[in-house]
């Protein structure tokens, strides 16, 4: 317990040292993970998540009437047109009512199951008044984060050795750790723009955000997510991409504005951006 305790103050101290920026993000609940004995989805953590979930349901009551409704009439079948019953086999073809009812139906039980995914599909397809965008890039093997409305600079995210999560993040699940999340502010909309650099395509996909955009090279593909709460989510690529595929998890840290805007600040300061306040001092021909 002790020496535990001891040993997770050390892995503090050298995420401190280490990394910087990654303290924070121990003292950071752990939220957006997979749980021992989970079920079914996980929980919605966006506002897209919700509705996938409510159609989830929806289907589900829709496919659970159609499999029974169907069984049930197997099972009839079965009794009632049994050799031992019918000793001379009907000679029936078709029954041009039942044929158009059978067809009809179907129909409109798609139509039912169209409207809402249609609804849904575009919803969740463009981002309308989006506070701030961040372009993901899929590399092999790892993610980068472009913030064009906070200076331009980008960010680069790799998967942590198993010994440096250890150290570092022990209360990420293995394989789910990176050096440098994505960071976004709380309760505020994000667009997500996608795109693949180098040979393959990738899958940015977060389960419990309901966003899996596939990012193809040459190309940009858009959603957005607003996550309420603050805490640390993951997701993998889910896009064979070769090699390392298995090894590029999507980790983000959630926090709240003021720490967003620190963040921003920080990052900025590393990749030799102007603070936003000295902007107009910096691109005065005399700085130059
Ligand atoms: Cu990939």
């Amino acid at each position: 317990m002790v020496v535990k305790r001891v040993l997770g103050v050390l892995g503090l101290l050298a995420a401190m040292a280490g990394f910087g920026i990654a303290a924070p993000a121990q003292a950071q609940k752990v939220i957006g993970v997979p749980h021992d004995w989970q079920l079914n989805f996980p929980p919605p953590y966006t506002p897209i998540m919700e509705r996938v979930e409510s159609l989830h349901d929806l289907l589900l009551v829709i496919i659970t009437l159609i499999c029974v409704f169907v069984l049930l009439l197997l099972v009839y079948a079965v009794w009632r047109f049994h050799a031992g019953r019918n000793p001379t086999p009907t000679t029936v073809t078709h029954n041009t009512l039942l044929e158009i009812a059978w067809t009809i139906i179907p129909i409109l039980i798609l139509v039912v199951i169209a409207i809402p995914s249609f609804r849904l599909l575009y919803y969740s397809d463009k981002a309308t008044d989006a506070a701030l965008t961040v372009k993901v890039t899929g590399h092999q093997w790892y993610w980068s984060y472009n913030y064009p409305d906070q200076g331009d600079f980008t960010i680069e995210s790799r998967m942590l050795s198993e010994a440096d999560r250890a150290k570092t993040k022990p209360q990420v699940p293995r394989l789910l750790a990176v050096d440098e999340e994505m960071v976004i502010p709380a309760n505020t909309v994000v667009r997500i723009i996608g795109t693949a650099e180098g040979g393959s395509m990738h899958g940015w996909t977060v389960p419990g955000f309901g966003i899996k955009k596939t990012v193809i090279p040459g190309r940009l593909n858009e959603g957005w997510i607003s996550v309420k709460e603050e805490g640390l989510y993951f997701g993998q690529c889910s896009q064979i991409c070769g090699q390392n595929h298995s090894f590029m998890p999507i980790g983000i840290r959630v926090v709240s504005k003021a720490d967003f805007d620190k963040w921003v600040a920080d990052k900025k300061k590393a990749a030799g951006l102007a603070p936003a306040t000295d902007v107009a001092s910096a691109t005065a021909p005399a700085n130059r």
